[in-house]
């Protein structure tokens, strides 16, 4: 038995994307949305997107993915047994709006999340809903051109404004936008974060890539923050109980080594990585280095201070009710050396680690960064923070009983949850914790199936065979324990 407490009410449960589960693409009037047109991967294969549209014959994962559309209850029963308190999902906007900016909202789509909500009520579960997770409808980005074209702001509003109508009463944890702070990044940022498409198929690449514009992105990022403010607003104008989060992927940095530069060049790298976006979010305003920021990847420094002049009420009338974050792993940074490998890694790689071992996909593995990552953050804004994505991505075998034993799994998140227990009795503010990939699901950086999460497994491989039958491996019954017993019985 562990020696910290969780507080009364802590909201165990697991984290899912539509994009990555839900299936059902072209299903009862729902239009396209970027991830729709972005191939499946491997780890050593990029995936590729092709901007035009789906191309015949190609396989899309996203297009069935697990088939949640048509499996909802089945699955939401699974997560009841197991105790969930709360589970995180993601509302598409093309099912809700298919071309994003229709007169009228798709009612199929509206009533689909509706039941599901109702559902998760029903068993005691709180949804705690994304309104954008790597999710952009693809008429958008063709006729606007994505997030940089400030039109999108109020489409998008819109389309919150109505989330919170249709499912008051039924939600009141709300998320905007899925690890903002991917748009820091070129390739996989522009896409995935921004609808921004490449002129032409081509691999998603991940960082510096030829058609990528930083103005585009930085000037996306900042009408994000905008949308996001005026959904705070609204969603607490619409109902009082309604507590929004933003959601950044959490990158902890720290100094390669302890030289004085090293120093400097972690930090500079946090302050980029996970500050730029949270400050907006939970401060309201840019941080003063922001415009060093601009400088240095070339963005116009005195447009970007009219931009944040001209919304600086917005922003700071919209800040968020907590902070989100996902967190897998940890990285370093420092001057240039040679002895030292790149990690693998969530986003942001940085340099490897010699302390750490790194799972089957390359990421380093760090539980104490992850209080360390709390504790630095909840320093800094002092409000709720909750961990809506952890969890190690595996390639699962069958054992010899034909039952899958992932005590690597179980290992990796109870080493996890021992030192979020720390950091509590330390202080930190932790409202929640929503696993990620609580039932296995498509992996958003390679596209692959073989690279399992979960406690649930799902039949179905790399080339989309299966029967998408549904099956508890080892991890399913240890989870049911850590939420039975609120985060004390982790053996
Ligand atoms: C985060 C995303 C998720 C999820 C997760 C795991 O970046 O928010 O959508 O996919 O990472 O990553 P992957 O699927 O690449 O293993």
């Amino acid at each position: 038995m562990a020696d910290y407490t969780f507080p009364e009410g802590f909201l165990w449960g697991g984290a899912t994307a539509a994009n990555q589960f839900e299936g059902g693409y072209d299903a009862d009037g729902k239009g396209l949305s970027v991830p729709d047109i972005i191939m499946g991967g491997t780890v050593d294969t990029p995936r590729v997107v092709t901007p035009a549209g789906v191309r015949e014959g190609a396989y899309y994962p996203s297009h069935e993915a697990i088939d949640f559309y048509h499996h909802w209850k089945e699955d939401i029963d699974l997560f009841a047994e197991m105790g969930f308190k709360c589970f995180r999902l993601s509302i598409q906007m093309s099912r809700i709006f298919p071309n994003g900016d229709d007169a009228t909202p798709c009612q199929a789509g509206i009533d689909f999340y509706k039941n599901v909500f109702k559902h998760c009520q029903e068993k005691g579960i709180e949804p705690l809903v994304t309104l954008s997770h790597y999710e952009f409808p693809l008429a958008l980005s063709h006729k606007y051109g994505g997030w940089d074209n400030p039109a999108v702001i109020d489409l998008w509003v819109r389309y919150a404004d109505l989330c919170f109508r249709e499912y008051k009463g039924l939600v009141k944890y709300w998320l905007t936008f899925n690890e903002i702070n991917c748009a820091i990044m070129g390739g996989f940022g522009n896409i995935y974060g921004l609808g921004i498409l490449p002129p032409e198929d081509g691999p998603v690449p991940f960082g510096e890539c030829e058609w990528d514009d930083p103005q585009r992105r930085f000037e996306g990022l900042h009408n994000q923050f905008v949308a996001s403010a005026k959904a705070v607003q609204i969603a607490h104008a619409i109902d009082p109980e309604n507590m929004v989060g933003c959601m950044i992927a959490g990158n902890a940095c720290y100094p390669r080594t302890c030289r004085p530069a090293d120093v400097l060049i972690a930090q500079k790298q946090m302050n980029l990585n996970n500050f730029y976006c949270g400050d907006v979010h939970v401060r309201g305003e840019y941080a003063a280095w922001a415009p060093s920021v601009w400088a240095e990847n070339g963005v116009d420094v005195e447009r970007m201070l009219d931009l944040a002049d001209r919304d600086a009420e917005t922003l700071l009338m919209g800040t968020v009710d907590f902070y989100s974050f996902s967190y897998y792993m940890s990285a370093t940074a420092g001057l240039p050396d040679p002895d030292s490998e790149a990690s693998g890694g969530n986003i942001f790689g940085g340099m490897g680690n010699p302390y750490l071992t790194a799972s089957d996909w390359g990421w380093p593995i760090d539980p104490e960064g992850l209080r360390w990552y709390l504790e630095t953050v909840y320093d800094r804004y002092q409000i709720p923070l909750m961990i809506v994505e952890n969890g190690l991505g595996a390639n699962d075998e069958r054992g010899e009983d034909g039952k899958f034993h992932d005590g690597y799994r179980i290992d990796y998140m109870s080493d996890h949850i021992v030192e979020m227990g720390k950091a509590i009795e330390e202080g930190v503010d932790l409202m929640g914790y929503t696993m990620w990939g609580c039932i296995d699901l498509v992996s958003a950086s390679t596209g692959e199936m073989k690279k399992r999460y979960g406690f649930i497994y799902v039949d179905k491989d790399n080339d989309g065979n299966g029967d998408l039958h549904r099956e508890k491996k080892e991890s399913f019954d240890w989870y049911k324990k850590v939420c039975e017993t609120n985060g004390a019985d982790l053996d």
